[in-house]
């Protein structure tokens, strides 16, 4: 028997970094796993590995979180054998740009907002209301250190994982005796696609972000995330802050180069 035998597990975000991990360490606690994204051929591959290697079952669902009426029509219209979900990882989000307020794009500010925020609330409000119906299920949403600290040109990323972590406090204060557990969990510094999406494809600036740390992983945040999941139904674990060691907030990273 495996923790998660039998259960189902959305995760957004699952073509790539944390949210790809989640799906693999879940379904490797034996999680059916329902896979959100944008870049089907991903999916696919992320299918075709999973079922493969932990015997479950995976269902790929192309979705941009930030279309509503595609997040409604997606996942209020799931297949026959997965409407019945245990777990959503809302990990779906994005930083663009790293830039001074009065020098910020209006198009990186609409991406970051619309995707960290309003595609995390579209699928909140098509997913709980069948769990709140069941007296039954788990919410974790992914912030960020960046929803505790603000750090110099991080200002609207920023914004929206402290709006993240809002709107997990007010989940927790509105769900409380619903039977739904909310988890808040905010890593610090992940070598993941991130940075590379951040700068707009420039490896090279990507790849300074990491200069002579050692950053998590993606898997160190599943694993996380996976503790949270497997605790008794009477334990909720509200808020978790996972750093590297090299990192001890936005601003103080020990490089060793
Ligand atoms: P990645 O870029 O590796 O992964 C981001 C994922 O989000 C991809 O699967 C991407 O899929 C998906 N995504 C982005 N926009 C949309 C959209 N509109 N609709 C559906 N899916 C979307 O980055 P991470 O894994 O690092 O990021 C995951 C989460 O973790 C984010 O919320 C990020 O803010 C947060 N985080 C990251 C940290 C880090 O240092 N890396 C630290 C703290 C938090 P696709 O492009 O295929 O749609
Ligand atoms: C990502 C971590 O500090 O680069 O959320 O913004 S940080």
């Amino acid at each position: 028997m495996r923790p998660l035998d039998q259960t189902i597990t959305l995760v957004t975000g699952a073509s790539s970094g944390i949210g790809r991990a989640c799906a693999e360490v879940f379904a490797e606690a034996g999680s059916n796993i329902i896979a959100v994204a944008r870049r089907s051929e991903r999916l696919d591959e992320l299918r075709a590995t999973i079922e493969q290697r932990h015997g479950v079952r995976v269902l790929p669902l192309q979705c941009d979180v930030r279309d509503r009426d595609a997040v409604r029509r997606t996942l209020g219209q799931l297949p026959e054998g997965w409407r019945s979900i245990d777990i959503v990882i809302n990990n779906a989000g994005l930083a663009r740009g790293l830039a001074p307020i009065h020098e910020g794009s209006f198009e990186d500010w609409d991406e970051m907002i619309q995707t960290n925020l309003v595609g995390l609330l579209n699928v909140l409000r098509v997913v709980l209301p069948p769990m709140v119906e069941r007296r039954r299920g788990m919410i974790i949403n992914i912030g960020s250190i960046a929803g505790r600290q603000v750090y110099p040109n991080g200002n609207v990323y920023c914004a929206t994982k402290h709006a993240v972590r809002a709107i997990s406090e007010a989940m927790q204060l509105d769900l409380c005796g619903s039977g739904i557990r909310v988890t808040n969990i905010d890593p610090g510094m992940v070598e993941t696609e991130f940075s590379l999406v951040r700068f707009h494809g420039n490896t090279e600036r990507a790849a300074s972000v990491y200069a002579g740390m050692t950053p998590l992983t993606g898997r160190d945040v599943a694993e996380v995330a996976l503790f949270c999941a497997t605790r008794p139904p009477h334990v909720s674990i509200h808020d978790v802050l996972v750093m590297p060691s090299d990192q001890a907030s936005t601003t103080v990273v020990h490089r060793r180069t």
